[in-house]
């Protein structure tokens, strides 16, 4: 799809690059999906959306833009292949880490926070902690002839060694679930069958503190039940409600170090715009909470 007209984010006044706080990084990248295509349409559909939201924000009492936002032109994938797109995305994203810049990426499918953290962990030495919000585990070493997969992109951050938890989950392999076993990581996997029905925050206690004090967050827009946002590739049923996702971000960002985060697999269904003013929504919020 032609990604011929470039809208800067909520269609707010932006700030020029040295002086924002946050930018903004749309990646329209499908090339690695399974089942349901469309999340290349995903960056256009957020920010076509996000020109219809109110400034305002009602629970930060703030217009969020004035944090300073700056919207970066589409990063086009690289034909030749996943790695080389992940090649491109790390170099992008370095200067933007290097100058202590918030990142808000939007996807794009979910094998792009690959190369977002590539170039984290090379713009500086300090550790980190990513949060995955997510349906699937993504921890298959390989996936259809590539590990540059959408559903091998937590493997892979597992293999650069940088510690992770796990939201939301509710489906994935028998191989994956011996994964997680053997490697002895099943403490750090919130499952939503057990954190739905739970009526406190203990379990959002238990996220928190089992992050370090730098945070990547990945928000895999699958990990909501589809009820609500039915727009993804594989949605899967019993997803996470808008508000305690909400109630999580805004908690991370308070009480850890956020860095950035991206959001992936929105595949946009024509003449529902309903998941796209979501997604547009919580990445706004996030602007704000960072
Ligand atoms: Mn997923």
């Amino acid at each position: 799809m032609p990604q011929e007209t470039q809208i800067p984010f909520a269609q707010a006044p932006q700030s020029p690059f040295p002086t924002a706080k946050t930018v903004i990084l749309p990646i329209p990248y499908g090339g690695t999906t399974s089942y349901g295509g469309g999340a290349e349409k995903g960056p256009q559909a957020i920010l076509e959306a996000s020109c219809y939201m109110e400034l305002f924000d009602e629970e930060l009492k703030k217009e969020i833009w004035r944090t300073g936002l700056h919207t970066l032109p589409f990063l086009e994938p690289d034909l030749t292949g996943p790695k080389e797109t992940l090649a491109k995305i790390t170099k992008t994203c370095l200067p933007i880490f290097k100058q202590q810049k918030r990142i808000a990426v939007l996807g794009g499918e979910h094998s792009i926070t690959t190369g977002v953290l590539w170039a984290l962990q090379q713009a500086d030495p300090r550790p980190f902690s990513v949060l995955q919000l997510d349906a699937h585990a993504d921890l298959r070493n390989t996936y259809q002839g590539t590990g540059f997969s959408h559903a091998c992109v937590m493997r892979r951050i597992h293999e650069m060694g940088h510690p992770f938890v796990q939201v939301g989950l509710r489906s994935l392999s028998e191989k994956e679930w011996s994964f997680i076993e053997d490697n002895g990581l099943m403490d750090n996997v919130f499952w939503a069958r057990k954190i739905i029905p739970e009526q406190n925050d203990v379990w959002m206690d238990q996220v928190i503190a089992r992050l370090n004090e730098r945070v990547y967050i990945t928000i895999d827009l699958d990990v909501l039940d589809p009820g609500i946002f039915p727009a993804t590739g594989t949605p899967e049923p019993g997803g996470l409600d808008y508000y305690t996702l909400l109630k999580l971000l805004r908690r991370v960002t308070q009480e850890r170090d956020v860095v950035g985060f991206d959001l992936v697999e929105l595949a946009p269904i024509a003449g529902q715009p309903a998941s796209d003013f979501l997604a547009a929504r919580i990445a706004y919020k996030m602007m704000g909470y960072m």
